[in-house]
């Protein structure tokens, strides 16, 4: 061994990770681009007041997507162009941001950033064609905490090329609704209680809309369970009552392999797939609660086992996504720490702030917090110097959990949105690929309306700038 070589050696042996080596790790496990397929699905899309049967089937004036709530759920398959002929029909203005989707920047819905907002009786059209395939959400990005609220939320479904025979394919939107004695939502949004604490919290929890689903299933049927929580504020903690789903997709993406649910918290943005086998009794009824909140559970929906089935549904899971572990990302240099924290001022008399800048709307022309290159190793640091529960989301990219408090996670699948718990500090590693100006920020509603939001700019890289 030459002296050179050996000190190379020496080099690698006392630095195994470097952001090189971390981007190789990374591999293909995101395609960079999309693949259309020539199809294009057309959809319309109108939000407007109305008023509907929902929580325990009482009328309540709500703003709805196509007169429903939950929204409709739009389903497509990997390759589709998805193309959303949106109308405002709002008395405010509004735009349509597709959670978790790896769209255009300008296909991204965030007003003043990516597209003028859109006025009341005004239209846009969305198109993109999805990179990933997985359960993915779209909501308004013009005052969040009172448009959500009010019951403006759907589920965008990106099928996979070749579909796992699930029997059925389920939708459950879990929300929660802040209700006054009349039984209408309660009209005042990003109260100075909402604001202190961990955001809007209502007095009744939903699924789909109501206080009573109950999905019939026979057994021998194998479920695809899609949760989405679009609440405001609220964590969920499923507990299954005795049903042992496996994880299989969370926030969209596959998972590495079947996880075990049991400890997973959703937080709002979340999104997790359940695979779901009815394997024994002719006859059982499951009721599923969330304990995030001990000692009071919340009755979630309930499943009830009736007949036989005599689908097929012996095939391999469909959990075998590419994750790098990253397990040296930790080691790597922190490219920015964002500190987490709240002051008293601004608009509703407390502010959330990203190192002590509280986000209003003119920052959206402000130069970005930092500036990434597609296609590098990223390490990021979130520090919550508050008591509060923050769930941070990046639009426009994936990333991987690498440390709570400096211990690290193994989680073997990427999020786009992760709860950063009261006190808590989170590494989180990413290779962003898409271009553009993206928007992070705090997914309890009320704390991004206060300030808690900032701009991410992903630049193109050489390799990018090359073949345009
Ligand atoms: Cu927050």
């Amino acid at each position: 061994m030459t002296r050179a070589t050996w000190l190379v050696a020496c080099l690698l042996l006392a630095n195994p990770a470097s952001a090189d080596s971390l981007r190789a790790e990374f591999g293909h496990a995101l395609p960079e681009r999309a693949r259309p397929n020539g199809h294009v699905v057309d959809f319309e899309l109108v939000a407007a007041p109305t008023e509907l049967p929902l929580v325990d089937g009482h009328e309540i004036r709500v703003w709805a997507y196509n007169g429903r709530v939950p929204g409709p759920t739009f389903r497509v398959r990997l390759g589709d162009t998805v193309r959303v002929h949106f109308t405002n029909r709002l008395p405010q203005e509004t735009t349509v941001h597709w959670h978790g989707v790896r769209v255009p920047n300008g296909m991204d819905g965030v007003p003043n950033l990516t597209q003028p907002p859109i006025p009341p009786g005004g239209s846009f059209t969305y198109e993109f064609t999805p990179k990933d395939a997985g359960t993915f959400w779209f909501h308004p990005h013009v005052r969040s905490s009172e448009q959500v609220e009010r019951g403006l939320y759907g589920v965008l479904v990106v099928d996979d090329d070749t579909p796992p025979a699930f029997t059925r394919d389920v939708v459950w939107v879990l929300d929660d609704w802040l209700l006054d004695e009349q039984g209408q939502i309660f009209a005042q949004f990003n109260t100075a209680h909402d604001l202190m604490h961990d955001g809007r919290w209502g007095n009744f929890v939903t699924v789909n809309g109501r206080t009573d689903t109950t999905l019939q299933v026979r057994s021998g049927e194998r479920i695809r369970l899609r949760l989405v929580n679009a609440s405001n504020g609220r964590v969920y903690l499923p507990d299954f009552g005795g049903l042992e789903p496996r994880i299989i997709a969370v926030d969209g993406l596959y998972t590495a392999g079947p996880l075990d649910p049991h400890g997973f918290e959703i937080a709002p943005g979340n999104r997790v797939d359940l695979d779901l086998r009815f394997t024994d009794a002719a006859s059982a009824r499951y009721d599923l609660v969330d304990r995030f909140y001990p000692p009071q559970p919340n009755r979630l929906a309930s499943i009830v086992v009736d007949g036989i089935s005599d689908a097929a549904t012996h095939f391999p899971s469909p959990a075998h996504a590419q994750v790098p572990r990253w397990s040296g990302g930790l080691h790597e240099p922190v490219d920015k720490v964002f500190r987490l924290n709240s002051r008293r001022g601004g608009p509703y008399g407390i502010e959330w702030t990203i190192n002590d800048h509280a986000f209003a709307g003119h920052d959206h022309a402000a130069p970005p917090a930092l500036v990434m290159q597609a296609d590098r190793f990223v390490h990021l640091q979130f520090v919550n110097d508050s008591f509060r529960l923050h769930p941070i989301h990046l639009h426009g990219m994936f990333f991987r959990l690498l440390a709570r408090n400096g211990t690290p996670v193994d989680e073997p699948f990427f999020r786009d949105t992760v709860l950063v718990h009261s006190k808590e500090t989170i590494d989180i590693g990413l290779v962003p690929l898409d271009v553009g100006s993206w928007m992070m920020h705090c997914h309890i509603l009320e704390h991004a309306e206060a300030g808690m939001m900032t701009t991410l700019r992903v630049d193109a890289s050489a390799d990018q700038r090359a073949r345009k």
